[in-house]
């Protein structure tokens, strides 16, 4: 066994049985989203993929160990802590672990945690990116190494145009990372279908993904996947106001020199905040369509 690996129960019967699991992380609880609604998400979320056939290891760091699988109360302290618990990639874990402090698991940490447990498929909201001015600040999220190197696949609505998505689909190119356009020709912007940019290629059906990644992994091609699945029509927000709300947010974060691991959280409250509530309406229902694809994906894989 890991040392600092912990599979609940529930997680390592499905492990053993090779029942379809589907990891979450836990930075979307602990800094994506409000309380209560973060912990009623996370809830809903985990009922969702059990209801599409699926077993959900939600992830994060506590008690000194990375956990897959958590309970009720585990989810509930994530997200009434909120910002008190520390948002954790790749370089944090170490002194986490050392520490036992507790974590909430970005996108980078959840892959390569989820990869150790045997994980394969991952639903979220959005990835990280390359974020605006990236060519000064370096401000590139660590996500996207984690996709050049963890072999899990990433199911998200794209990524929100608080960054440079132009950009970001030039770094996942250059690092061989493969983006998938569930039943879409074009990268989605999170809350809205459409980003104005390309996927490499797009499929049809969760068999038909299930097959790629089947061959990708067995071919030895080591890595991750992005299945970017958009908003479905019936919740996309107006698509002008989210923008307008981004751009201000944008500023604003500029003009408080908001920095690091601060700006995406600082820029989803902020946006949350402009729309009256709306961005986080659309932020709930997309997680839900991605835990809906992801476990339908997880039952194909399995087949
Ligand atoms: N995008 C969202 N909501 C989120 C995140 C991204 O729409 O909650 C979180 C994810 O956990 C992602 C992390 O992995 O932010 C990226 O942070 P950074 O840009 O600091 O790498
Ligand atoms: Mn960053």
């Amino acid at each position: 066994m890991h040392p600092f690996l912990e599979i609940s129960p529930a997680v390592n019967e499905a492990l053993l049985a090779g029942q379809p699991i589907v990891a979450l992380e836990s930075t979307i609880i602990s800094h994506g989203m409000p309380y209560p609604q973060n912990v009623e998400t996370a809830m809903l979320v985990e009922k969702t993929v059990r209801e599409n056939g699926a077993v959900p290891a939600t992830i994060a760091i506590l008690d000194g160990k990375m956990k897959a699988g958590l309970s009720h109360a585990e989810i509930e302290y994530l997200g009434k802590t909120g910002r008190g618990v520390a948002k954790v990639s790749r370089r944090d874990l170490p002194f986490l672990l050392a520490n036992r402090q507790p974590g909430a698991t970005t996108v980078a940490t959840t892959m390569l945690i989820a990869e150790m447990a045997g994980i394969r498929i991952f639903a979220t909201g959005g990835i990280g990116g390359v974020h605006r001015g990236a060519a000064e600040t370096m401000d590139i999220s660590a996500d996207l190494q984690e996709l050049a190197r963890t072999s899990v696949a990433v199911i998200c609505a794209g990524a929100k145009s608080i960054l440079d998505l132009g950009l970001t689909l030039e770094y996942l190119e250059t690092h061989g990372v493969p983006v998938i356009g569930y039943q879409t020709d074009e990268f989605p912007a999170f809350y809205t279908r459409k980003s104005g940019h390309g996927v490499d290629r797009r499929l049809d059906s969760p068999a038909e993904i299930a097959k790629l990644l089947k061959t990708k992994w067995l071919a030895g091609l080591q890595g991750g996947v992005i299945i970017a699945n958009p908003i479905p029509e019936t919740h996309e927000p107006a698509v002008a106001p989210i923008q307008a709300a981004t751009e201000a947010a944008i500023a604003e974060a500029e003009r408080l020199d908001i920095k690091g691991k601060e700006v995406s959280p600082f820029l989803l409250a902020k946006i949350k905040e402009l729309t009256g509530g709306e961005s986080l309406r659309a932020n709930i229902e997309l997680v839900l369509n991605n835990a809906r694809l992801a476990a339908r994906v997880a039952v194909e894989m399995g087949k």
